[in-house]
């Protein structure tokens, strides 16, 4: 029994050790403005032989999995004494997220969990489910942390046991190892998720994107990115919402969308990330799209390419909650490149590698939505002609313009 009980131990970590220290690869075939990579940089099998297993024989003989792990995704992410910070939802088979710190030399792989999750305390009422933090260093020289705080929902009926309410918890750091709790953002909101601290004072105030949304799910007469201030952090109301970037009929936003991580600020404007849901027949589809707002007037988007920057493909469509894309973390690095961690179908966390300028050249120059199928081909017939026009006078019009047609 006791050789049995080693060798199975020893195979855990040795399987273990070979998946956190595997070379992640980027993949050859990108359409210019990121590349994908390989592996998934943090998977639910990452969480650490020694959170998932009691590795005493005497009390555990069959060496079984004691607290299972089934997801690991929607990390907010931060670049931290040098290193690469995931602080991911982890969720376990109890269905409850927690969040945990995941810690790479490099950013795209040997991702590896700090050895205790995070405790995020209390503020009033406990939560019940915590998930989708954005991690910001703010001006004030502290690391938020605003997060999905649900509860359950005490008015519904009885028979519905799914009922919760969503709100914005708020957490402070300045080592990222001890967090102190601060109230829960107020809004007037019924529902909030997905709210994101920016990252400098406005008018002297705090700044946040909300997403004000009137069910748990359907966002009603929400479900927008809005923008609003509060005098203080630590009693955070915000009382105006402006809406800056609304939900849209037949756009990939239509039925909800939610800013990702922190905009980032660039020369031609704050660069932002965010998540846009349509409803299809096989259930809701999440993709990533890219926005700018303006330096001066943080409500005014200047660019806003049509469609998609991102979605699920291949192995990513399939997972818990299936194809969905979400993002709520991304590091722009000194040297211009910008590491953007985002989740596939609610169960493992992947990067893809771009730069601020192919970010900012996508987001200047690709065309804006038209909303209509005539309007998108007018956007490439315009592109077809100019190239046409290039090819003759490059003179290869013959070869490649055969091709062509
Ligand atoms: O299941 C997809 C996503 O659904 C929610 O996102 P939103 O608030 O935009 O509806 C969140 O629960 C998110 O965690 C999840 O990935």
């Amino acid at each position: 029994m006791k050789d049995q009980f080693e060798q199975r131990l020893a195979n855990l970590e040795k399987q273990y050790e070979a998946l956190v220290k595997r070379p992640n690869e980027p993949l050859s075939q990108n359409n210019g403005v990121f590349t994908r990579y390989k592996y998934p940089v943090v998977t639910a099998a990452h969480a650490p032989v020694f959170w998932r297993y009691d590795l005493n024989e005497a009390t555990n003989p069959f060496l079984m999995e004691r607290f299972g792990i089934n997801a690991a995704f929607n990390a907010g992410a931060i670049k931290w004494q040098g290193k690469y910070i995931l602080m991911v939802r982890v969720e376990g088979a109890d269905r409850k997220s927690f969040f945990a710190i995941a810690e790479s030399p490099n950013g795209i792989d040997n991702f590896r969990f700090w050895d205790y999750p995070i405790n995020v305390g209390a503020s009033g009422e406990p939560d019940v489910n915590v998930y989708d933090i954005r991690l910001v260093q703010h001006e004030d020289g502290f690391v938020y942390g605003l997060f999905c705080t649900e509860r359950k929902d005490t008015a519904a009926p009885a028979f519905d046991q799914s009922a919760a309410i969503a709100q914005c918890g708020i957490i402070r750091s300045k080592d990222l190892k001890t967090w102190e709790r601060l109230p829960d953002l107020k809004t007037k909101s019924p529902q909030q998720r997905n709210v994101v601290l920016h990252p400098e004072f406005v008018d002297g105030k705090y700044a946040f994107y909300t997403r004000p949304q009137d069910g748990f799910i359907d966002a009603g007469t929400g479900g927008g990115i809005a923008f609003g201030l509060s005098a203080s952090i630590t009693c955070a109301e915000v009382l105006e919402e402006k809406m800056i970037d609304p939900k849209r009929y037949h756009t990939v936003y239509e039925a909800k969308n939610g800013q990702g991580p922190a905009p980032i600020k660039t020369a031609k404007g704050w660069l932002h990330l965010a998540h846009g849901v349509r409803n299809t027949a096989a259930g809701l589809r999440y993709v990533l799209y890219v926005f700018v707002t303006d330096l001066k007037d943080l409500t005014k988007v200047i660019y806003k390419p049509a469609g998609y920057f991102l979605a699920p493909e291949a192995d990513e469509r399939v997972g818990d909650v299936s194809n969905v894309v979400f993002a709520n973390g991304w590091i722009a690095d000194d040297d211009g490149r910008v590491f953007i961690y985002y989740a596939s179908s609610d169960t493992r966390m992947h990067v893809a590698v771009s730069s601020i300028d192919q970010l900012l050249d996508y987001a200047m120059n690709t065309a804006q939505d038209g909303f209509t199928s005539g309007a998108s081909v007018n956007t490439l017939t315009g592109i077809i002609n100019k190239n046409k026009e290039l090819l003759q006078e490059s003179g290869e019009n013959g070869r490649i313009g055969q091709r062509a047609i």
